[in-house]
């Protein structure tokens, strides 16, 4: 297995953030503790991306964390980041590791146990599962009931990371499904005290893989 931890895996949205704040939360969130981060934007131009993506990465080797981006291969390449995220519509798995070789972290979503096996056969590092409850996040998505999570777990040997409304007050429900760690938007992003709530989140996180 790669060597990267998922235990609390923050996923980006700079959606209503001036580039300032958006920066200063992710590094809060990075002083906060969490493992792993993606950056995910979908209004934004290829150089935008790029750009965006360059500042976020100085911030990340600062803290020593990985850096995926989230459906585009090109833009994970363009800055040297660790890894890259891919959706049911995106690039296939396969395909993006026969580009980006071995040792770059490939991960993809999820919804079923037939897509989790074959994101595997491909080559994915991790699984991100869910929606495990609404989310007020931009995503076209559907619920993944928590039975669908656990045979998840049980059929693969990658890690797999419950994503979808998670916060504090939710996560209880996936003791003992056999995840690898959470992923959270709002939980962070929207959080008054990024640093606070990451450290909160990763001790909650933490108890939930073990
Ligand atoms: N995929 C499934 S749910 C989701 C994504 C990208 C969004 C999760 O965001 P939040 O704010 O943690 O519910
Ligand atoms: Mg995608």
């Amino acid at each position: 297995m790669k060597n990267f931890d998922s235990t609390l895996y923050f996923i980006t949205d700079s959606t209503g953030f001036s580039e300032y704040d958006f920066l200063h939360a992710v590094e809060e969130a990075l002083k906060g503790g969490v493992t792993l981060i993606q950056l995910r934007e979908k209004n934004r131009t290829t150089r935008e991306y790029i750009e965006l993506a360059k500042k976020v990465h100085q911030l990340t080797k600062k803290y020593n964390i990985p850096l995926i981006i989230d459906d585009r291969v090109d833009v994970a390449m363009a800055v040297g980041c660790e890894g890259v995220h891919l959706g049911q519509e995106d690039m296939p798995v396969s395909t993006a590791r026969k580009i980006l070789g071995e040792n770059f972290i490939i991960g993809a979503t999820a919804k079923t146990v037939e897509q989790a096996v074959e994101a595997t056969k491909g080559g994915a590092d991790y699984l991100g599962v869910g929606a495990i409850y609404p989310t007020t996040t931009k995503v076209k998505t559907v619920l993944t009931p928590i039975d669908t999570l656990q045979e998840i777990c049980r059929a693969v040997s990658v890690r797999v990371n419950a994503i979808g409304g998670l916060n504090r007050e939710n996560t209880h429900i996936l003791k003992g499904t056999g995840i690898a760690g959470i992923c959270v938007v709002s939980a962070i992003m929207k959080s008054e005290n990024p640093k606070k709530e990451a450290e909160t989140l990763l001790s909650i996180a933490k108890e939930l893989v073990k």
